[in-house]
């Protein structure tokens, strides 16, 4: 009776009818698309937020924009950016999941995630411990190295080493020398090819939960456009991504179907943590401090 009522396409879509929904297990197919915002609690910073984002910290670094320093022709002819990035980036191989993370784990153990597409490079999936079926990097991540220009496996450790010293590690290949990158996807890349494989497991959605992302990055904010329009679709972010890529984003913010709730993510979702009651299961699954 509750999935019926849940799922009623004429009813539109409140926070109560979200919290009803996850409360009655009325939704049981949950798609989660992600950003940096669900990361920037756990100290790494986001790209697009004014004061403390990536991109506005990257004045220094002298780029013709600062897209530049994720653009693979960029990198080819200048790849000190990259790598100076990367140094600092790195740091935050020492750094933990946040509450949204395991949130996210916690309906995998509810046996209600579909999928989580990531755009995170952070490998904070695997660090709440959900399960890599489970978990798309559709940008990739710093688990692999290769020539950026005759695309030959390089070691990944040695390429580590490298970003340590500031030093630019290249193809051992004697006539083709391209730096070395990690399978980070830059602007002018294919997507992860895992992003191909998951990609069917999106249209199966019966609730999409878009958490901590300025929906700017194409193909992956043209997701939501792959659950049908009566599908319950919710924006949890700090700020409205309307403004987003000139108006071709999915607008969370009208239509019966969506709904955008605006604040910061971690406290966005201990709110329904505590609204489905299910803090203890939660707290079980957050690792001891
Ligand atoms: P973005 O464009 O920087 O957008 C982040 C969004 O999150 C913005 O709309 C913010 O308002 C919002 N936000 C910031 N803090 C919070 C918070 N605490 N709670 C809720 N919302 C918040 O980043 P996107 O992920 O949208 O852009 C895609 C890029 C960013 C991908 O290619 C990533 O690889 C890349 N990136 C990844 C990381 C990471 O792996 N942690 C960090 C920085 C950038």
């Amino acid at each position: 009776e509750d999935r019926k009522t849940v799922l009623d396409h004429s009813i539109k879509l409140t926070y109560e009818l979200l919290i009803k929904g996850l409360r009655s297990g009325a939704y049981k197919n949950i798609v989660i698309l992600t950003g940096a915002g669900i990361s920037v609690s756990a100290g790494i910073p986001d790209f697009r937020s004014p004061e403390c984002g990536i991109y506005s910290k990257l004045k220094e670094y002298n780029l013709p924009q600062p897209e530049d320093v994720f653009t693979l022709d960029y990198f080819k002819q200048h790849p000190e950016a990259f790598y100076r990035f990367s140094k600092e980036f790195n740091k935050a191989s020492g750094y933990e999941a946040t509450p949204t993370h395991y949130f996210i784990r916690l309906l995998q153990e509810k046996n209600l995630l579909r999928i989580n597409m990531t755009q995170n490079i952070d490998n904070l999936e695997e660090k709440a411990g959900i399960n890599a079926d489970l978990f798309c990097q559709a940008h990739g991540s710093y688990n692999a190295a290769h020539c950026c220009k005759c695309d030959k496996i390089m070691d990944l450790d040695a390429f580590k080493q490298h970003v340590n010293e500031g030093t630019i590690y290249r193809c051992s290949d004697e006539v083709c020398l391209g730096p070395v990158k990690p399978t980070v996807v830059f602007f002018g890349e294919q997507l992860n090819p895992d992003f191909d494989i998951k990609l069917p497991l999106v249209h199966s959605a019966d609730l999409l939960l878009v958490i901590g992302t300025s929906l700017a990055v194409q193909p992956f904010n043209l997701l939501p456009f792959l659950v049908d329009e009566q599908t319950h679709s919710v924006l949890i972010n700090l700020e409205s991504t309307k403004k987003a890529s000139g108006g071709s984003i999915h607008d969370f913010e009208s239509g019966d179907a969506n709904l955008f709730i605006q604040g910061k993510c971690d406290d966005v979702i201990r709110q329904i943590i505590a609204d489905c009651g299910w803090e203890a299961e939660f707290e079980k699954i957050l690792p001891e401090v």
